[in-house]
């Protein structure tokens, strides 16, 4: 097998180039590949001095990550560093793109490192639960300092060349082409006589308390729970050692991270990342063109969506019933894109304003390729709308909606192109919420679905493919997990301490913030909406109703579970006596934080699992995906379907079961995981299955 790493020497100069696609990441052949290139370097008496860089857009990706958790293959990255330092003659890392994690180690192995503008530096370990383990964490504070270090390192981040220049992470910028500026510079170096100039040599960066207190601080309030961070600052800490016990200390705090659930957690969140748009349904379907987006209604979801089309230099025509209403939306448009603005996402909003059109007339929309209808939850006004988008909208358009629970084949059925209608079910706000659920009634075409992707990639958005059922998959398990908060309060707990458990859990909110956030009146509607289906074997949260019938509706109203000074909220000692009420002689038992979370998980996963099973979700890994970018659901425990994995389905069913004992209605153990508990089978065996 070729090596993807290749040695060519001219002039003196060996360049040696890394050509492993896709991200030019550093596996075990492209170790052995540097490795051999720097003994070739050593033997060759006709190169004085060498040249390293990637082919492709990238340097170097970093490690392997699909390396991770399996037997270490030498040599080790580390030892590829040290080899590449230890060269005697000079080594210039020419790097045009990112130079991520491994892949910026590497560079710093190197003697010189010169970078084409628009190339980064970054190290993004923590955010796959790990830190630099091949000397980033010794050399980088040797060559910045402390204080830029432990800016970047904590927290996954990374400097443009520019950025790095000023930090002292490298020697020079170009515009140029990378290799001709990098043999200039060899020219120079060897003119000059320059002799390697080894990181490790260089003195331990000057003590940096402050920066290090400060550090510390942010990341044990920011982390929640997670670990590396903390740990990557006691790493850059040990750059104070001489360098050869530094390494030693970094290599003990990688390998302690290289073991815990949350680098599982984190590397399962970035496979899945990339997994969850790989639907066998789209291979080889070609998207229709989408240039032009209309969107109907202008309130918060619809200038939200009006507003991340305009952030993608989409063209919008958005449809309000008046022309005040019209004004009123370009209003909410344009703050958000001066917010945009503000916050780096955005260089010229009013470029970005000129793509939008405002009508009251639907006519307006005869040319658009996709409208996205975000008006009220109502299945009567919805049809209206859509037969007025059927009778405008030109031949191949597509229509969606924006609906979170509504029927979207209803809909659909309602226009004579039924193929041609689509669920596109953003979250709040939606050009800030990376999450888009894409929800495919049975009549969809599958260049529509197609279209629908290719949308989401556009918008930067991370599509979930969803079927036709209330709730879809998110609301449809968030309303389950929401029914064992409510019941775990009939039989004992405060909302208080399950909202303090949920967040001890990994949750930015436990589920009466949430509720108070996202007003009681929602949660009122939602109940009242679901009287005439729902089961009598079910429970309601009287307590609840009551207080929306005082006028409790959470934040906006300044009192529901909590009460609010600005957005802090302090428990409102009202409610118990409303609990206490609804409990009437109901037998009572207390809960711990742990029982807590065990039977909120449980609901949620056993949920997750008839969802799976029914095939509204394809797989347990768009459940996870779904509930990390839409639920808040910690990153670093995977998902909800990975956190299962990790502590075992049997004991999860068994709990269930336990509980089905004094609860058989809520209780009822998903089929799906029946079936995989008595196979001896994993939600990540379905996964792994669906890639077969
Ligand atoms: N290892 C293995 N596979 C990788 C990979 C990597 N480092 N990076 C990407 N891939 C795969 C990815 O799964 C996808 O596969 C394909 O490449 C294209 O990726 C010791 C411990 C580089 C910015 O964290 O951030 O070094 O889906 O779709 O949008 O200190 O990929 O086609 O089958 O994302 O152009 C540190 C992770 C590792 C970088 C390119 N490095 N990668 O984005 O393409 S830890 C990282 C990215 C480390 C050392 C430590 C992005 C990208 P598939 P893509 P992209």
């Amino acid at each position: 097998m070729t090596s993807p790493v290749r040695y060519s020497s001219a002039d003196g100069i060996a360049v040696i180039t890394i050509d492993n696609p896709p991200v030019n990441a550093l596996g075990q052949a492209v170790r052995q590949g540097l490795w051999d290139a720097i003994d070739r370097l050593a033997q060759d008496d006709s190169a004085h001095i060498a040249i390293l860089h990637g082919a492709g857009s990238l340097f170097l990706g970093g490690a392997d990550i699909s390396e991770f958790g399996k037997p270490p293959q030498p040599p080790a990255l580390p030892d590829v560093c040290a080899r590449i330092e230890a060269s005697a003659k000079p080594v210039i890392a020419a790097v045009h793109g990112p130079a991520l994690g491994g892949g910026c180690e590497v560079a710093l192995g190197c003697h010189f490192r010169l970078a084409q503008t628009g190339a980064r530096f970054g190290f993004p370990e923590v955010k796959l639960g790990l830190l630099p383990g091949a000397g980033g964490t010794q050399r980088m504070p040797r060559l910045t300092g402390y204080a830029a270090a432990l800016d970047m390192i904590p927290a996954g981040g990374a400097a443009s060349a520019k950025g790095a220049l000023e930090i002292g992470l490298i020697d020079r910028v170009t515009d140029g082409d990378i290799v001709e500026a990098a043999k200039d510079y060899a020219r120079e170096l060897l003119t000059a006589g320059t002799a390697p100039r080894r990181v490790s040599d260089l003195p331990s960066p000057a003590p940096d308390a402050q920066a290090f207190d400060t550090a510390r601080a942010l990341w044990a309030k920011k982390s929640r729970g997670e670990v590396a961070p903390l740990q990557a600052i006691d790493a850059v800490a040990a750059a104070a050692l001489p360098f050869a016990d530094g390494m030693a200390e970094e290599r003990r705090l990688f390998l302690e991270l290289m073991e815990t659930p949350q680098r599982a957690g984190l590397i399962h969140a970035f496979f899945n990342d990339r997994k969850v748009s790989k639907l066998p349904e789209l291979k080889g379907v070609a998207p229709r063109d989408v240039a032009h987006v209309g969107v109907i209604g202008g309130g918060t979801m619809g200038a939200g969506i009006a507003t991340a089309c305009l952030l993608s230099s989409l063209s919008v025509t958005l449809i309000e019933r008046d022309d005040a209403s019209a004004d009123k939306a370009r209003t909410t448009i344009t703050a958000n894109l001066d917010a945009a603005v503000k916050r780096g996402k955005l260089r010229d909003a009013a470029a970005a304003l000129s793509q939008l059109t405002t009508a009251t007339d639907y006519t307006a929309l005869s040319d658009v390729n996709l409208t996205i209808e975000a008006v009220f939850e109502d299945m009567t006004v919805k049809k209206e709308v859509f037969a007025q988008l059927d009778a405008v909208m030109k031949p191949g358009a597509i229509l969606a909606t924006n609906t979170s629970y509504l029927d979207v084949a209803e809909i659909a059925e309602s226009t004579k192109r039924p193929q041609d209608v689509i669920g596109l079910h953003f979250f709040s706000p939606a050009h800030v919420m990376k999450l888009l659920e894409v929800v495919v009634p049975d009549g969809t075409a599958t260049d529509v679905t197609a279209t629908a992707f290719a949308l989401a990639k556009r918008l930067g958005k991370v599509a979930v493919r969803a079927g036709n059922c209330d709730g879809f998959i998110g609301n449809r398990i968030l309303a389950t997990y929401r029914g064992a908060a409510d019941r775990m309060i009939l039989d004992g707990a405060s909302p208080f301490d399950i909202d303090a458990a949920i967040k001890g859990f990994g949750l930015p909110m436990g589920p009466f913030e949430m509720a108070d956030l996202a007003g009681l009146d929602i949660g009122y509607m939602t109940r009242a909406r679901k009287v005439a289906t729902r089961d009598a074997r079910d429970v309601t949260p009287t307590w609840a109703d009551e207080m929306y019938h005082k006028g409790w509706l959470g934040q906006k109203t300044g009192q529901g579970y909590y009460t609010y000074e600005g957005r802090k909220g302090t428990p409102n000692p009202e409610v118990g006596p409303l609990i206490i009420a609804a409990r009437g002689d109901r037998p009572q038992q207390s809960f711990d934080a742990e029982q807590i979370q065990r039977r909120y998980m449980a609901a949620m996963v056993n949920e997750a699992a008839k969802v799976v099973g029914e095939g509204i979700a394809a797989r347990p890994l768009d459940v996870d995906v779904t509930l990390l970018y839409g639920y808040g659901f910690p990153r670093w425990r995977g998902g909800p379907m990975h956190w299962a994995d990790s502590v075992g389905l049997p004991a999860l069913l068994d709990d269930i079961r336990t509980w089905a004992e004094t609860d058989p209605y809520f209780w009822q153990p998903a089929p799906l995981l029946e079936q995989l508990v008595s196979d001896g089978r994993s939600f990540a065996d379905l996964n792994k299955d669906s890639t077969k």
